[in-house]
């Protein structure tokens, strides 16, 4: 048990002198967060767990942070629920992990770690009985001790994500195979203690997709399957990837492989909702130094929830929750018209959500530039080349310095259209574009005045263009 203060909203400090910190997206009132955990809805109201450093802005002493929320949007801050237990299995930090629902019981696991480099790795659980808020370690845990030995290597074994099925309840592990690649590992249970090996059920290429899974989710969409990992390649992470495909007799295979994030979102976890969406939180990682981390206070933000879907190829489709709409205030609207050269909008802000429908023709280009600078030196741009096919998010410095640039392929098809979501807040910026490629970056402002927005086209048509001014959460 952990909470020994009573549960109050913390103060979310610095919210007007640090044009950085977002008005609209989830973050803990100060310190390090990572990794969304055990995000559940219960008896109504969300949770969402967190990695959380309780000592500082850089990460390290892994405990869950937790709040709460009625509706996903406006969130109260509650007591760390779970904390290592000094010279005890997860003495190391508290991993990753889920929660679920055991017949009413509320039900986590987690990694617990030993060791300076964390290279011990065991799965535990923990419950609730007092609706989430402290949680009682079991007396037998860890409930799994050992990485399959196929894996070749003791360490690299985490995440557990655990769900019900008509004969049993499953869980899977993120882990690897030395020299392989990732791998995703798969278990049983009838009692959530006493689990059983039954096999890998995928297995990476450490060439393409990484030498580490992390954080793997499995989850029926629709008639498919999809298995949703992180990728770690040994010293940096990698992509978010996601396969959608069949399972049968408790065997995966694969249908379609995608990447769901080429920016900065990482370790995605999702749940199934009371409304039986399946929604997905990410944590948004910061791209600054550690110094500016220590100065800023706090480090990492979480995504606004998506809703999944699949299309008839089996993409992975991502919708920000319906829920966002209550936070549009002032409203600009262009178009339908043909953009030809670069347009600055009679909006600006950087808490701002914006849609937009293009047409360009096949040697055309469009987008935005945001967070601009009055000379529109410094800027974050999100460029659709039509000829390449191809989505730009670029940041650039007063100095005009590309800072950092991320190309990836976002192929239309014949007669589609490019919707571009953007949500912008503070240093975040979240891009999904026809709902299935997405780039989530940061932009550091020199100046609280780099808040303006221009329309970037040559040779394209806007079907329409829609930008609120979003409100704070945490006024
Ligand atoms: N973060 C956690 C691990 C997980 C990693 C540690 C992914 O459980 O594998 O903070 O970001």
């Amino acid at each position: 048990m952990v909470a020994d203060q009573p549960i109050s909203p913390r103060h979310h400090q610095n919210l007007v002198t640090d044009f950085h910190r977002p008005h609209y997206h989830f973050l803990p009132p100060t310190h390090w967060m990572n990794d969304p955990n055990g995000v559940i809805q219960w008896q109504g109201t969300y949770h969402l767990f967190y990695q959380h450093n309780p000592d500082g802005p850089l990460w390290g002493n892994m405990h869950w942070g937790h709040a709460s929320s009625q509706d996903l949007i406006h969130w109260a801050d509650l007591p760390i629920a779970i904390a290592p237990t000094p010279n005890g299995y997860d003495a190391a930090g508290i991993f990753s992990g889920c929660a679920v629902n055991h017949n009413g019981t509320p039900t986590i696991f987690y990694t617990g770690t030993q060791g300076e480099k964390h290279d011990i790795q065991v799965q535990c659980m923990a419950t609730s009985s007092d609706n989430l808020l402290t949680w009682d370690k079991y007396p037998g845990n860890p409930v799994i001790s050992n990485v399959p030995a196929e894996s070749g290597q003791t360490a690299d074994f985490r995440d557990p994500f655990v769900w019900q099925e008509a004969d049993a309840w499953y869980m899977v592990v993120g882990s690897r195979i030395k020299d392989v690649g990732g791998a995703v590992f798969l278990y049983r249970s009838h009692n959530l203690i006493d689990w059983d090996y039954l096999h890998p059920l995928l297995v990476g290429d450490i060439r393409r997709n990484g030498m580490i899974w992390e954080c793997p989710n499995f989850f029926k969409l629709g008639e498919n399957w999809v298995l949703i990992i992180s990728s770690h390649f040994g010293s940096m992470t990698g992509d978010v990837i996601y396969f959608v495909g069949t399972y049968v007799d408790h065997h995966f295979t694969p249908l379609h492989e995608g990447i769901l994030e080429y920016g900065r979102l990482y370790a995605p976890l999702t749940t199934l909702d009371e409304q039986a969406r399946r929604l997905l939180f990410g944590w948004v990682r910061e791209s600054r130094s550690n110094e500016a981390q220590q100065a800023a206070g706090w480090s990492g933000v979480q995504s606004i929830p998506r809703v999944l879907a699949l299309d008839r190829q089996y993409r992975l489709l991502m919708t920000p929750i319906a829920e966002l709409e209550m936070l549009r205030g002032h409203h600009h609207h262009e178009g339908p018209m043909d953009v030809t050269h670069t347009i600055p909008l009679a909006v600006s802000g950087l808490a701002l959500e914006i849609a937009a429908e293009f047409m360009p023709q096949p040697d055309g280009s469009c987008g935005f530039s945001l967070a601009c600078a009055p000379n529109n030196a410094e800027r974050i741009d999100i460029v659709y080349e039509a000829d390449q096919q191809r989505l730009i998010v670029g940041t650039i410095s007063a100095d005009d310095t590309v800072l950092h640039i991320d190309a990836v392929p976002h192929p239309l098809a014949d007669d589609e259209s490019l919707q571009l979501r953007i949500l912008l807040d503070g240093s975040v910026v979240e891009i999904i574009a026809n709902q299935r490629t997405s780039i989530t970056g940061r932009v550091y402002s020199s100046d609280v005045m780099s808040n303006g927005v221009r329309l970037l086209g040559a040779k394209t048509h806007l079907h329409s263009l829609d930008i609120w001014m979003m409100s704070s959460i945490w006024q």
